[in-house]
């Protein structure tokens, strides 16, 4: 059986970055995939600070958003992770099975804490333990994320290697990355050495999926560049992350190869590319982010959807923890 499942955390700032190398992907695969789980990971979301009324805000946007974007809520199972006991559970005794020192390993936690790991959450270190039970509440087998959530699904392919090597079962399946598209990895505007993200200080970093067609327009002819024209070639891309970032991102949005974008924008000005560029995120962005707006608003649709979403992956999950129940050996009386 082949099962996707996939996350974003309604943690505000919904960017190009979360469209590109993750929800557009999955628009494509509920296409191929005849189970799809699209998760809004709310959990995750409280492992920083959350004020509660931003957090429910966020969420009903992010859903809102992969809907706006062409996830099929009838087809797919959209719903916010906070209302699935499975996670949390499931999270605990994958807490049991995985090691210090593999999460100490782990490059976003350093990240996100930084210097001040004493103050971080718990919840922010055991942060993997909970997406590895995401996928695998649902026996999850393909998991379509951006390429910095790789790490992460190492982790969760030896968490489910090492529960069914300590139980002698062949329960969790061994679960595949999908990490594909011309932006897996789409970079800061602001610094093209800088993952795009939800939690940078300047808005100016990143395009957001609520931003208006001035604001894309602005933020494009502000963000970062070098002093000469596009390379004519991929050679001449090397040492200029702020240009591969900004090709990247044309090729992405229109279709295309590289190679393509090099061949029609290499030698350009960025001034004039610039311009090129932004006409293409008005034109592809601009349709999502007016959709989005009016689901927003039509907040009973929205909790309609998550609401059914839950049902539906609740029965997903429940036979699956039974089972995780009984190897583990909990008594279910
Ligand atoms: N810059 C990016 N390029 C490509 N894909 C990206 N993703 C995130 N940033 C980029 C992918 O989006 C999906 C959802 O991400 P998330 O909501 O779980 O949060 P994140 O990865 O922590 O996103 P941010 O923006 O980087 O948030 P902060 O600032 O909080 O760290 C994932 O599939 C991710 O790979």
């Amino acid at each position: 059986m082949r099962r996707i499942f996939s996350g974003v955390q309604p943690t505000g700032n919904l960017h190009l970055g979360n469209y590109l190398g993750a929800i557009r992907n999955w628009v494509h695969l509920q296409r191929d995939y005849e189970d799809c789980l699209f998760c809004v990971v709310d959990l995750h979301a409280i492992t920083v600070w959350q004020e509660p009324a931003a957090l429910r805000a966020s969420t009903r946007e992010v859903a809102a958003a992969m809907i706006a974007a062409g996830i099929d809520a009838e087809k797919s199972v959209i719903f916010n992770q906070s209302q699935v006991p499975a996670h949390a559970e499931l999270a605990w005794i994958f807490n049991c099975v995985a090691r210090m020192g593999w999460l100490s390993r782990m490059t976003q936690f350093k990240e996100k804490a930084g210097k001040n790991k004493e103050n971080a959450s718990v919840g922010l270190f055991a942060y993997p333990n909970l997406m590895a039970a995401d996928i695998l509440a649902y026996k999850g087998t393909h998991v379509p994320v951006g390429d910095d959530q790789k790490q992460h699904l190492e982790l969760a392919r030896d968490i489910a290697q090492k529960f069914n090597n300590d139980f002698g079962v062949d329960f969790f399946p061994v679960v595949e990355p999908l990490i594909f598209g011309a932006a897996t990895r789409v970079m800061s505007l602001r610094d093209g050495t800088k993952k795009m993200s939800k939690s940078d200080p300047s808005d100016q970093s990143r395009i957001t999926l609520t931003d208006d067609a001035d604001a894309i327009a602005r933020k494009v002819r502000k963000a970062k560049t070098d002093p000469d024209p596009l390379p004519t070639s991929k050679d001449g891309l090397e040492g200029r992350p702020e240009a591969a970032n900004l090709m990247g991102i044309y090729a992405a949005l229109a279709g295309q190869d590289l190679e393509q974008v090099i061949r029609d924008h290499g030698g350009h000005q960025f001034s004039r590319f610039k311009q090129d560029l932004a006409d293409l995120m008005v034109d592809r962005l601009q349709p999502i982010t007016a959709e989005m707006r009016r689901l927003t608003a039509d907040t009973a649709y929205i909790d309609g959807v998550l609401r059914r979403g839950a049902e539906k992956a609740r029965a997903l999950s429940a036979p699956i923890m039974a089972e995780v129940q009984d190897i583990v050996g909990f008594l279910r009386p």
